[in-house]
């Protein structure tokens, strides 16, 4: 099958979702020179069979609200590709979230968790439940009644899940607890654990931390710095934070963040203590970011989610991170970064970028890092958990940290490497893609049909 049918086979068998096809079509384009040069792959037919699921659970979620009312949610946990390790990836709890939007997560944590070096297949899951406004025992009863389901179709040797949008700190230790208390056994089966009980330091840090490692790994290639740099964020969210924070650590200047309900932009830039502020407001106060920006007196725009662009990537900056949700940059607003003089954008959120967005951003020369290497972090530090909890042990901040350091270095290597012996020097896009394949493609080969 050609690079035309495999897709058109994609469409054919995933009608009405347009997030998978995305993800599957990026993918596609990027791996064709590696079935030309192994004809075989193209015969085992590995690349068709990655973008089915070996398995997608779907299940119902009931639940009481503190009224009294009976809720009912939908709930998932796709398993994507287990041939490398056991299925791992986030659970996501939003309204958005549906079969099209797990199945793209699932399919990129495949050649991320493959490009991390731990052996760790691809998963994703989560539910349409909204946890805005919802109090602490709505969430607790909603992971608990979650988890009675997901149980039966994950084991710390099997799938591990973790946190995503909508899922931090709060909602694991809920699912963790129902989980323990089902099974009778006290397993590493979730990552993002707290750290009296089995959690890794740096886990909650690790994906904005690591993204901003990868960046520095970018600019040091072209013997540049992020020092003094003035950076563009995204979201609020764990991600956000963290990177805000490795900016501040590493000397450049984040100036804007954001939520569903708009941005601010804080010219004099993010320090400790307006970090401290926002991490407040979203982790423990759970407002909004306005409040921000009425503290702080800095400009805060409401977002419009029908308007064609979005003016938080219309401002003057050298970096950008977009670390909130998919597709928030499409061809318009990578336009206007490139205008705006943008000159390296890595994703903290998946696929955030649009496929024009990403072209735009190539043809103008923009130093470009896709989610699936430049997000990796996160997952990395999960397969360090993972590692902890098999041996019985915990590590240091530092021990976690340089792992984290040197994986991101090695990520953001092999990723070139693999640009360049396919003839696509400095894409990061296409060498990642290319060595996550290659590792995934290996194993299913050893592996027969299956
Ligand atoms: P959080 O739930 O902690 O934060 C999400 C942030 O993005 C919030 O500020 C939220 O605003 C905003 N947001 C979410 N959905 C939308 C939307 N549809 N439109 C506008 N804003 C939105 O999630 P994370 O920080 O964990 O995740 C952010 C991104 O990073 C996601 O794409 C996730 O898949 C990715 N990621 C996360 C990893 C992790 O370890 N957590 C690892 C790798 C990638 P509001 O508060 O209003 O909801
Ligand atoms: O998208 C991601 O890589 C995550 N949400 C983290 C997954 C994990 O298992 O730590």
């Amino acid at each position: 099958m050609d690079h035309s049918e495999i897709l058109a086979q994609v469409r054919r068998r995933n009608p009405n979702e347009p997030e998978f096809i995305q993800a599957a079509e990026e993918v596609i384009a990027s791996v064709l020179p590696v079935l030309a040069k192994n004809p075989e792959f193209a015969k085992l037919k590995l690349l068709e069979r990655m973008l089915e699921p070996e398995r997608l659970i779907s299940f119902r979620v009931t639940w009481m609200d503190d009224a009294g009312n009976v809720q009912v949610n939908r709930g998932y946990r796709v398993q994507m590709n287990s041939a490398i390790g056991p299925y791992k990836g986030g659970l996501r709890f939003h309204p958005s979230v549906t079969p099209s939007i797990l199945k793209f997560l699932a399919f990129e944590q495949i050649f991320k968790n493959a490009l991390t070096g731990i052996p760790m297949g691809g998963g994703k899951g989560g539910a349409d439940f909204d946890p805005k406004g919802k109090s602490d025992n709505e969430v607790m009863r909603f992971c608990h009644a979650f988890m009675g389901e997901l149980a039966r179709h994950i084991n710390h040797r099997l799938d591990v899940p973790a946190g995503d949008i909508g899922v931090g700190g709060r909602e694991i230790g809920f699912l963790f607890g129902a989980y323990k208390k089902i099974k009778n056994e006290f397993t590493g089966v979730l990552t993002g654990k707290g750290l009296g009980w089995g959690g890794s330091l740096i886990r909650t840090e690790a994906t904005g931390y690591g993204l901003i490692y990868f960046a520095e790994n970018m600019l040091q290639e072209k013997k540049d710095s992020i020092k003094g740099k003035v950076c563009l964020v995204s979201g609020s969210g764990n991600v956000a934070q963290y990177a805000i924070e490795k900016i501040i650590q590493l000397g450049g200047k984040a100036v804007t963040a954001s939520d569903s309900s708009g941005f601010i932009y804080d010219e004099a830039g993010f320090n400790t203590e307006k970090l401290a502020f926002l991490e407040d407001l979203k982790n423990n106060r759970r407002g909004r970011i306005k409040e921000y920006a009425d503290k702080y007196k800095c400009s805060y725009k409401d977002l419009d989610p029908k308007a064609d662009q979005n003016p938080l990537w219309n401002i003057k900056a050298d970096c950008a991170f977009p670390c909130a949700t998919q597709n928030e940059v499409n061809g318009k607003d990578a336009g206007n970064l490139v205008k705006n003089g943008v000159k390296l954008l890595g994703e903290g959120a998946n696929m955030p970028t649009t496929i024009e967005g990403i072209n735009i951003l190539l043809d103008n020369g923009v130093n470009y890092a896709p989610g699936k290497a430049s997000n990796a972090g996160g997952v990395a530090t999960s397969g360090l958990e993972m590692t902890q909890n098999y041996m019985g042990t915990s590590w240091t901040r530092e021990e976690v940290d340089s792992r984290l350091i040197s994986i991101m270095k090695n990520i953001h290597d092999v990723s070139l490497a693999a640009a360049k012996e396919y003839g696509k020097p400095g894409n990061y896009m296409i060498g990642a893609n290319i060595a996550g394949f290659l590792k995934v493609a290996r194993a299913m080969q050893a592996q027969g049909v299956i």
